[in-house]
């Protein structure tokens, strides 16, 4: 028999503060009106909760905002992601896999807070949640480091603690049980990591599989690591920018990097998460139906998508 997938929490996110382009914000409508969230429903099973709307945040955002430590749009960004925090550690706290869909990839800040509070919470503080980052970009930058300013390059150094603010209008209000374990986070298809970001990543010695990994040892061996490095019975968050994938797959994406990783591969890792038995969250982010060079890119972008999250929540499991 087929057990019952059990409940999630579905968290939509019209945001795209954490960037520059417009229409990432219509990421969520555009899946959802596909067909997503009834396939997860009526095909996969799943009580839906949360389902209902998509939420723009427009009480949060200021009309003048202008940067702090560099950042565009801070104020915005971080009251957008703190009300997500919450919205995903309420659902997390009833025991929901929660499934966030963006909205570029800032609002990470939030689901990932989100269910790093409630796992510490679920176990009591003998467990952490562990983050699996799959992105073309590490997302690292600190506010200094950073040469865009745009905070969708900023999440992982905000979430480890490595950026910090006092000001809680600035992601002063990410507290100690927001923030995950900088051990805990494994990158998987990095191929566009600016300089500063490198040397992060070497000084913390943080775990990254880039494309040339995946080239040379085979996507098999390579979620073997990496769920080997997050060791099992640890709650996972996967956080997966679609822009992880090759263009040729997901081309209606703000920053498009060519070489990257194929819809085969892509799906591969959200199964072999899937089958781990401890996901507890998924976002799927940056997703711009407005972008793109066909007339064909915003349908093959949010129809790979649809399948990466589809995956994720155990479609292909025989
Ligand atoms: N690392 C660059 C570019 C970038 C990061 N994330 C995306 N693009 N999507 C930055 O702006 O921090
Ligand atoms: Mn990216
Ligand atoms: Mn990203």
């Amino acid at each position: 028999f087929l057990s019952h997938p059990g409940d999630l929490g579905v968290v939509a996110v019209g945001f795209s503060g954490g960037q520059g382009k417009a229409g990432v914000d219509a990421g969520p409508e555009a899946l959802i009106e596909s067909g997503l969230l009834d396939q997860l429903r009526d095909d996969l099973g799943y009580n839906l909760h949360g389902h209902d709307a998509v939420h723009q945040y427009a009480d949060l955002v200021p009309r003048h905002d202008p940067p702090h430590r560099g950042m565009k749009n801070p104020r915005a960004v971080s009251a957008v992601t703190r009300r997500i925090a919450e919205q995903v550690y309420s659902h997390a706290r009833e025991g929901r896999l929660v499934l966030t869909l963006g909205g570029d990839h800032s609002i990470a800040i939030g689901t990932i807070a989100g269910t790093a509070k409630a796992v510490r919470e679920r176990f009591a503080g003998r467990k952490e949640v562990a983050v699996i980052w799959v992105d073309a970009h590490a997302d690292i930058n600190t506010p200094e480091t950073s040469g865009s300013g745009n905070i969708h390059g900023m999440p992982v150094s905000f979430l480890t603690g490595l950026a910090r603010d006092s000001d809680d209008g600035f992601f002063g209000w990410i507290a100690d049980e927001h923030r995950i374990s900088i051990h805990k986070i494994v990158y998987i298809g990095l191929r566009d990591v600016d300089a500063g970001e490198k040397r992060i990543l070497r000084e913390n010695g943080i775990k990254a599989f880039s494309m040339f990994d995946i080239d040379r040892y085979g996507i098999g061996r390579v979620m073997d690591l990496a769920l080997a490095h997050i060791g099992a019975d640890t709650p996972i968050h996967l956080s997966f920018d679609v822009d992880a994938l090759d263009p040729m797959w997901a081309p209606s994406t703000g920053t498009p990097v060519r070489g990257g990783l194929t819809l085969r591969e892509g799906d591969f890792i959200c199964e072999m998460v899937h089958q781990t038995g401890s996901l507890v969250a998924v976002d799927l982010v940056e997703v711009n139906p407005r972008l793109g060079p066909a007339v064909d890119a915003a349908h093959d972008t949010v129809r790979a998508g649809c399948s990466l999250v589809r995956c994720a929540l155990g479609e292909t499991l025989l």
